[in-house]
């Protein structure tokens, strides 16, 4: 049967097609939608982790006991797997394991834009990288044969582009899940510095294999077109080289790591120029340059940020001119993206902005009370590090003589995911620091996937929903208190009495995610004869409101459709001029 489906779709369809037992992971932009196919398509089962290490760990288990299983993670997500990974590429797998990671070329919505095929390179482990929706989903099941066939786990990369695209897929022959045996290996299993050694020897030996296996395995081929010019290329670039010379000669790698050099000489050896496309780092590049292969076009011509297209391959090519971009439309007022309306973060970071503290951030829809006119988060490094990085400026303050508090905001899951380790490190470590969890009861910026404290699990059921007040009291914090940030007052004077106060001191703000659980008030409404202009009320930076002239001062109005009633935008009214509509 032929399906139109994405990337991420194939992926998960595949699973279920190709003997997957268990899948787990955490969710990240463009990965996400890999697990909630999983989930919706219900034939594996398959739970959101807190976070990618656990993901990965949950599905070595799984790969131990015998089961075929996937873990899926965005590229910044290995980072926090990879401990995980760099011991498991040692142990190898019992039952085939596929590490999903979807990597953002282009920063579409990441805080980086590092290559995973680095980690490929550096975990001494096969990486699959499918240009189409076809390939993903043909790719899964040749990761697991590859996984079982070497005992290795198996990474298999995705960028924005395939994750996202939607192309033709044929399924294959469904493969019934076969659980195997459940061994006690102790040598294979326990990496003790003894047995460690010896799987070093190993993993050394499996790679010399690979790299045979890469030289005439189908998912590397070459198709030979007009010898003037040889691309080598691999997943969505090797689309763009396509429609930039659908004649040139082209040897596309599936397999990415190890590379088939036998291969690869072959092919530079009869074009006339060899040109690498690869997007972000010169990973091909630099392997083959080792190799002592010439490189015509490469990295000297295509930039190490950002995705390629066909006009850039052109450009290196040197057939046009490179594209100059777009022409500035001119001043344009900026629309920097904020938060939905009714959302519970709008009032916290109108009183943080208000209060103009220090306020060290993490990554979730919270992020953007960086922007203005909040512009109150003034750090955003990674997931978990807003308690752990107020920690250490405390720490620093407090050498300087300087007396101002930090103040650290995260989310639930960013809680859940590292955001607990900090503030156990901050309660530990005698810390000064105000943490205000924005419990929203789901994982938003991603689009509202569960997570431990949200009440449900991946698959629909009810879940035991753990308490982050309760873990924050048992962690030893002496100060944790429940606030309502749609409050303006109270929660304004919960905040001054935690800056006030020594040491620890937790708040969390428990109201529910507008957008996921649709919770609708009554909408505000203006009345003009009160409104004067001052525009106090814009700091709320919704986009219900708006401005329309009448008479000298425009004055504000608030669109019906966009307002979800948090009551923000009139607490900040001097003028006593909005009021929520009965
Ligand atoms: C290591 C890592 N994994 C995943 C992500 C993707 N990601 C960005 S924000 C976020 C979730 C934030 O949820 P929460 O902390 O509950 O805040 P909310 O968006 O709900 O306000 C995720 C999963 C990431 N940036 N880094």
């Amino acid at each position: 049967m032929k399906k139109i489906i994405s990337g991420n779709e194939a992926i998960a369809l595949s699973f279920g097609d190709s003997g997957g037992v268990f899948a787990s992971g955490y969710p990240g932009t463009p990965s996400t939608e890999v697990l909630e196919e999983v989930g919706r398509l219900g034939v594996v089962y398959c739970e959101w982790a807190p976070n990618e290490k656990v993901g990965l760990e949950a599905a070595i288990g799984a790969s131990i006991a015998g089961g075929r299983a996937l873990a899926t993670m965005k590229h910044v997500g290995v980072n926090v797997a990879a401990d995980a990974l760099m011991s498991f590429t040692y142990t190898g797998v019992n039952a085939g394991l596929i590490l999903m990671v979807s990597d953002d070329p282009g920063q579409h919505s990441s805080q980086n834009e590092q290559d995973s095929r680095n980690y490929a390179k550096f975990a001494k482990v096969p990486m699959l990288d499918p240009a189409d929706s076809q390939e993903a989903y043909d790719f899964v099941r040749a990761g697991f044969e590859l996984s079982e066939l070497f005992d290795t786990p198996v990474m298999l990369r995705t960028t924005t582009r395939t994750a996202h695209a939607k192309g033709c897929v044929e399924q294959r022959e469904k493969i019934e899940p076969q659980v195997g045996e459940w061994i006690k290996d102790v040598p294979k299993n326990v990496m003790l510095p003894n047995f460690g050694k010896i799987k070093h020897v190993q993993v050394e030996a499996r790679l010399l294999k690979l790299k045979e296996y890469a030289e005439t395995t189908p998912l590397n081929r070459v198709e030979m077109g007009d010898t003037a010019l040889g691309i080598l290329t691999s997943g969505v670039s090797y689309q763009h080289a396509k429609e930039a010379y659908p004649n040139a000669s082209i040897l596309k790698l599936g397999l990415v790591h190890p590379l088939p050099e036998k291969m690869i000489r072959e092919f530079a050896g009869k074009v006339e120029r060899f040109m690498i496309v690869e997007e972000m780092d010169a990973i091909f590049e630099e392997q083959i340059r080792a190799m002592g292969i010439r490189v015509d076009i490469g990295k000297n011509k295509i930039s190490y940020c950002l995705e390629v297209d066909a006009g850039i391959i052109r450009a290196a090519a040197g057939e046009v001119a490179p594209d100059p971009g777009m022409a500035p439309i001119g001043d344009l007022p900026q629309r920097p993206p904020t938060f939905c309306p009714g959302c519970a973060h709008r009032g916290l970071f109108s009183i943080l902005s208000k209060l103009k503290v220090f306020v060290a951030g993490d990554i979730g829809c919270y992020t953007l009370g960086a922007l203005p006119p909040m512009s109150a988060m003034h750090t955003c490094i990674c997931m978990g590090a807003s308690i752990s990085s107020a920690h250490g400026m405390a720490k620093v303050n407090a050498v300087a003589g300087r007396t101002e508090k930090p103040v650290a905001v995260l989310g639930d899951s960013t809680f859940f995911h590292s955001g607990m380790t900090g503030l156990v490190n901050l309660i530990y470590n005698d810390g000064n620091a105000l943490v205000i969890v924005m419990d929203n009861r789901t994982t938003g910026m991603t689009g509202g996937q569960e997570n431990p404290g949200s009440g449900n699990v991946l698959q629909g059921g009810a879940a035991k929903q753990v308490d982050i007040a309760a873990m924050a009291r048992v962690m030893g914090a002496e100060h944790v208190v429940e606030i309502n940030s749609y409050n303006l007052q109270e929660a304004e004077a919960a905040i001054k009495k935690g800056l006030e106060t020594p040491g620890p001191y937790v708040l969390v703000d428990k109201n529910p995610c507008i957008l996921r659980y649709r919770v609708k008030q009554p909408i505000v409404t203006v009345d003009p004869d009160k409104c004067t202009g001052c525009r106090a009320c814009l700091k709320a930076a919704c986009v219900a409101l708006g401005l329309e002239s009448a008479g000298d001062k425009p004055k504000v109005t608030v669109n019906p459709n966009i307002c979800n009633g948090c009551g923000v935008c009139s607490q900040l009214c001097k003028f006593d001029a909005m009021s929520e509509a009965q």
